[in-house]
């Protein structure tokens, strides 16, 4: 008898583990564009569009090659509106009891596949380097998870950048050649954009009929949306960006959002890139001399690295991990994140940005509209769906331990030994934003100071039972124990006047 087959919107790949698993002489391919997906949350309309686009064309490229395919679109009269929907109304068409799935990257959707009435078969995602179990087993007996261990072992699986045991270069990590503020006059050429041809011009009218209130910018749209795009794209970035990716990772230009980054995370969450193919060819560039050793050790700590390692937390932590709430933060998420006016330029360009293109890289995503949330005690939980809405490249099991664990320590250290906070001054030299701030970076107190100086004492002085003991924020403690009492009194004093503007819905 026939089997369902679902593939999701973000397993566009022949290799995904269902249609690996699956039979094209019987089966039938389930693909589905559902309101309940396109509104979970309010996604940025470029990320619905890439979805459905890509989507698509991945459905085309499947009947290509001999498959059936089940393709409901968004405005298809007979949807039933949500994936288990789908899945039970062409078994009902059909007479097919089994599916057979790719576990989803969100425990909504696995809970909510796992609860049908049919019998649905989860394949594990074996799209990643390290599996459930591998994850799992590295973890368990460990006190505290850091992905630096966790990277070295996916280093030695891979091979990749190894001499027999031992890392090239003599050394796993060169972030300390990184980091280098970027000089303001840094010319890179622009990263390649993919014209809409008329299939993506008919689903952005789709998009824009169907979401017109969704912050974010559809148009211009130029997201590849299928795998020989989104290759063109990896190309081009080998060749004009990743000799460069280390030097200026954390560099923040406001005339400049992608600098040297890839722009390639949406691809290869959606499937139309493999991770461990990108790696191996970032790792040619530095054996044929093209990319520096450290450019290349970086771009491959990323994907190997942080990927793989915030996926294993997502996983092992179980589906409570967006609930949580570490610091006890509950101030409502400001207008602001949804483009409301600031006079804070670094948040006004990281927001503007993002609107405009779906993207921010990811200093801006940790240092400024992360460290902003922290600092001001926003619910971590609005923080979470904020960034799972507005970025081309978020699903819940990289978005969430980025933002919940790394960004708002809402986890209570699971992803990060310590919170991932500053003050102005790391923002000031890490871009240039602040030359064209109504705010003052060098002003520690007063009306005019930079609001990250007021609220990163605020922060500490808070959570000071939680955090002073840690090693890696005495040093941060001893400065603010060594101010002097007035001035220490009257940065608290600023911070609490400034959170009483936010919550009075003032454009501070
Ligand atoms: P590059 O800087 O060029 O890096 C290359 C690749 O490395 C990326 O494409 C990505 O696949 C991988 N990578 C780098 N950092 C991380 C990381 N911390 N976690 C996982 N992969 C990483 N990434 C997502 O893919 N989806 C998300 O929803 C997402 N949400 C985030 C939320 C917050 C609060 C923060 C701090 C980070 C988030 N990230 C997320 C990680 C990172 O910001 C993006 O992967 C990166 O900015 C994508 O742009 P790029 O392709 O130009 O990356
Ligand atoms: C993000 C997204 C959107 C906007 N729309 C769809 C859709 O219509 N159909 C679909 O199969 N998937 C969609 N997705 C991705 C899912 O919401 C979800 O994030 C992933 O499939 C989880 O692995
Ligand atoms: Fe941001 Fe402060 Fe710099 Fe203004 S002065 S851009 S608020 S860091």
């Amino acid at each position: 008898m026939v089997r369902l087959v679902l593939v999701l919107g973000d397993q566009l790949t022949p290799a995904v583990a269902a249609l690996k698993a699956a039979d094209r002489a019987r089966d039938l391919v389930v693909m589905a564009e559902v309101a309940d997906e396109a509104s979970y949350v309010p996604h940025h309309p470029k990320k619905i569009a890439l979805f459905f686009a890509a989507m698509r064309k991945f459905a085309g490229r499947l009947r290509d090659d001999g498959w059936q395919v089940a393709y409901t679109r968004l405005d298809d009269p007979d949807t039933a509106g949500s994936i288990p929907g789908e899945l039970l109304r062409h078994a009902a068409r059909t007479g097919a009891t089994e599916v057979i799935a790719t576990e989803p990257g969100e425990w909504r959707l696995i809970r909510r596949l796992s609860d049908l009435p049919l019998d649905v078969t989860l394949l594990e995602d074996d799209r990643f380097v390290a599996s459930h179990a591998e994850f799992r087993n590295w973890a368990s007996g460990r006190k505290q998870l850091r992905m630096e261990w966790f990277y070295r072992e996916m280093r030695r699986k891979t091979g990749l950048l190894m001499q027999g045991d031992k890392p090239v270069g003599g050394q796993w990590n060169f972030d300390h050649d990184n980091r280098k503020p970027a000089p303001g006059d840094l010319f890179r050429g622009a990263p390649l954009w993919t014209p809409p041809d008329d299939a993506v011009s008919e689903v952005l009218d789709l998009v824009e009929a169907r979401f017109p209130a969704n912050f974010g910018a559809l148009r211009p749209f130029g997201f590849a949306t299928d795998a020989a795009g989104a290759e063109r794209v990896f190309a081009h970035f080998l060749t004009t960006a990743l000799p460069f990716f280390g030097d200026y990772q954390d560099a923040m230009l406001a005339d400049d959002p992608f600098l040297y980054h890839a722009l390639i995370s949406g691809y290869l969450n959606l499937g139309l890139l493999d991770p461990l193919d990108v790696c191996r060819r970032a790792e040619a560039e530095w054996a044929a001399g093209r990319a520096p050793l450290n450019a290349v050790e970086g771009f491959i700590r990323q994907i190997i690295g942080w990927r793989e390692f915030v996926r294993g937390v997502y996983f092992l932590e179980g589906p409570d991990y967006t609930a949580r709430n570490a610091l006890g933060h509950d101030r409502d998420l400001p207008p602001l994140y949804w483009g409301a006016p600031t006079r804070m330029a670094c948040l006004s360009h990281a927001v503007a940005q993002t609107r405009d293109t779906a993207y921010a890289h990811h200093i801006q995503r940790l240092m400024v509209t992360g460290n902003f949330a922290l600092l001001a005690g926003i619910d971590p939980r609005a923080v979470h769906e904020w960034y799972l809405s507005v970025y081309w490249d978020a699903v819940e099991w990289v978005e969430a331990p980025n933002t919940l664990g790394m960004s708002q320590f809402a986890d209570g250290g699971v992803v990060g030994s310590k919170p991932y906070v500053s003050s102005g001054a790391y923002i000031d030299r890490m871009s240039d934003y602040c030359r064209g701030c109504a705010y003052d970076v060098k002003a520690k107190t007063g009306p005019g100071a930079c609001p990250f100086n007021l609220l990163y004492w605020h922060f500490l002085d808070r959570h000071r039972t939680r955090f002073e003991g840690n090693p890696r924020m005495a040093q941060m403690y001893r400065t603010w124990d060594r101010m002097d009492p007035a001035r220490q009194a009257a940065v608290l004093a600023g911070a609490t006047a400034f959170l009483d503007r936010l919550d009075a819905g003032e454009a501070v």
